[in-house]
């Protein structure tokens, strides 16, 4: 990254996550932003909304909207929201054809006027949109990841806190694997302030509150009707670009490319990382159980498979 200049956030895509992301970006003033939309005229009409908001905010940094790449230029990361959302009924995976075009496109974009930049993936279906969008840069597996388990951990943080009556915040709650109905919630790996959940919750109950996490996403769908859950997986994937941005190290469950950890390979899936100034710095390899391990491996046979209906 640069050294004195103020950071450079690019947003592709400036619908409901795109534009949260951007009043969220110049709200923390993690930097500069570039709202980007293929529609012409809204993403200008929102970047001019928030920067009406920035003086109230207390916010110095600068955002624009536009309809072409060449604004994105230089940018210290991207994060990918274009595409299309659920609709009631629909799974993820039924976005792939449309999405994978479009991302193909974004990928192209960010390719020619942002090649040093980290890039955050969030557009569905998610393991796979990422593998395209590395595929299309080019870019280092460590500057292209993709989120997804901030987001389902802390949809089973926030089942679990409401179950048990203690702060959301307390709650550690990882969720691996694929963005998908065979996503997997870790029961070995959660606890309420470093005790095991099985002190609070039955296994019963925790059985139906990991039932509730894979199709919370579709909860969501199924209430607004149109469109899909929009201020979580904002601040889900803010959290990721802080990491990159301020180098925190944080550790986080994200969609990091595999070489060999977990016993798999050559694949985008969800696993906790290390996220620091130079992108995905280590996977995190946790002891999982036989029944979590059988788990993960059956999320990613269900990730290989739509991985290889991708267009060329
Ligand atoms: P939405 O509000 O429809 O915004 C998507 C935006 O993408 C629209 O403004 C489109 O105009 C724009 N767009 C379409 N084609 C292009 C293109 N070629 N270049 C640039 N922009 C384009 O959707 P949203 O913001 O609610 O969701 C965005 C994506 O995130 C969808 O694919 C969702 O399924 C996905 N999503 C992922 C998660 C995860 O946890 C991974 C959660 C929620 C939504």
């Amino acid at each position: 990254m640069s050294g004195s200049r103020r950071k450079k956030i690019a947003l592709i895509g400036a619908g409901n996550i795109g534009g949260t992301l951007a009043f969220l970006a110049v709200a923390r003033q993690l930097g500069d932003v570039v709202l980007f939309d293929v529609v012409e005229g809204m993403p200008q009409g929102k970047a001019l909304d928030i920067s009406h908001a920035a003086p109230v905010l207390k916010s110095s940094v600068s955002i624009i909207g536009t309809n072409s790449y060449s604004n994105i230029q230089d940018s210290d990361i991207v994060i990918v929201t274009a595409g299309l959302p659920r609709k009631p009924g629909m799974s993820r995976n039924d976005l792939l054809e449309t999405n994978a075009n479009i991302i193909k496109s974004v990928a192209e974009g960010i390719k020619t006027y942002a090649p040093k930049a980290f890039v955050i993936v969030v557009s569905n279906p998610l393991d796979a949109m990422v593998t395209m969008c590395q595929r299309v840069t080019g870019f280092s597996h460590k500057m292209v990841v993709g989120m997804a388990g901030v987001l389902d951990s802390a949809r089973y943080r926030a089942f679990l806190a409401e179950e048990i009556g203690v702060s959301p915040v307390d709650i550690i709650a990882p969720v691996l694997g694929g963005h998908g109905d065979d996503m997997v919630p870790l029961r070995s790996a959660t606890v309420v302030q470093g005790f095991p959940v099985s002190k609070f919750v039955s296994d019963e109950k925790i059985e139906a509150i990991q039932k509730r996490v894979r199709g919370a996403g579709g909860e969501v769908v199924s209430l607004l009707k149109t469109g899909s859950a929009f201020y979580s997986p904002a601040v889900s994937a803010m959290e990721m670009a802080e990491a990159y941005l301020f180098d925190q190290k944080r550790v986080l469950p994200c969609a990091a490319y595999l070489s060999g950890e977990y016993g798999l390979k050559d694949i985008y899936i969800g696993v906790p990382a290390i996220i620091g100034g130079k992108g995905i710095e280590k996977i995190i390899q946790l002891e999982l159980t036989e029944e979590e391990k059988i788990a993960l491996h059956k999320s990613a046979d269900g990730v290989r498979e739509l991985v290889a209906l991708l267009p060329k």
